[in-house]
């Protein structure tokens, strides 16, 4: 028995492409060799025409702007979607942000906006997200978003991202359980540090991927297409008993 729509094209909606080099993109690209349409979101103008050019050379009809901090232009993203399709299967989210200057120095110094932003945009935004997508998940389906071992450990500078994302595994375990019900399934995978845009704004973060390297089992850095496959995966009918969870893909960083 599937648990999504049989004899049609499964549909993922993808949040968090910024350029060729993002997550989100490697997700969206295995997604579509497994036969996915997408349809994507930029978040600015500027962001739109990075975006653009890549959602279309998979074929993607819907492109919107969304801004994640707001309800509104979620909603908005649904009422697009429910426009032009009936159903969605799988929601990709892989948006985070903290104030740069929050990303060094002590944690005992975040401010309490620092922290309300970092919690409202990395964590809270999967919650809203989920529940705007609730309507047109009727045939059940999968939702994944991207975490950080700093959610489960203290990674130097990570500071109120850490909480961020230990936030945003717990919110993945309370909607898999209020959703499982219903066949949604909703998972985060927890990458290892690749070079993207969310990292080129980190301090020092090519002497910290060097590091990180020597410190795991497989002496190697994970690239982009790993995060494309297992995304892929837990996205596919080939994960569907798999939910609530958070799965690895570092070179084993994890068990260190
Ligand atoms: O989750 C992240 C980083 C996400 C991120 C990146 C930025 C840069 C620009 C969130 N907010 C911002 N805000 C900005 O203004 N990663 C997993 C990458 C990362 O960030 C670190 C890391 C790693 C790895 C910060 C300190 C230490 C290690």
């Amino acid at each position: 028995m599937s648990i999504t729509s049989p004899n049609t094209k499964k549909i993922a909606l993808i949040i968090g492409v910024a350029n060729e080099r993002s997550l989100a993109w490697a997700i969206a690209q295995c997604l579509h060799k497994k036969g996915f349409e997408l349809i994507f979101t930029y978040v600015n103008e500027k962001m739109e025409s990075r975006v653009r050019p890549l959602a279309e050379s998979l074929g993607a009809k819907l492109i919107l702007p969304c801004d994640i901090g707001s309800e509104v232009e979620v909603q908005n993203v649904i009422n697009e979607i429910s426009k032009e399709y009936k159903v969605l299967d799988a929601v990709v989210h892989a948006v985070a942000f903290a104030n740069k200057e929050d990303l060094e120095g002590r944690f005992v110094d975040t401010s309490r906006e620092g922290f309300r932003l970092a919690l409202d945009i990395s964590a809270y935004s999967l919650v809203s997200l989920t529940r705007a997508c609730l309507p047109l998940m009727q045939n059940g389906g999968s939702i994944l978003t991207l975490s950080y071992l700093g959610a489960q450990r203290v990674i130097p500078n990570y500071n109120v991202m850490g909480v961020a994302k230990a936030a945003l595994e717990a919110c993945v375990r309370y909607l898999a359980y209020d959703l499982g019900p219903q066949k949604i399934r909703v998972n985060a995978l927890s990458a290892g540090p690749v070079k993207t845009l969310a990292a080129a704004g980190i301090r020092d973060f090519r002497e910290k991927l060097k590091a990180a390297e020597q410190n795991t089992p497989l002496k190697e850095n994970i690239t982009q297409e790993d995060v494309g496959a297992l995304g892929a995966f837990l996205c596919s009918d080939e994960a569907k008993h798999v939910t609530g969870t958070t799965m690895f893909v570092d070179s084993g960083a994890h068990i260190m």
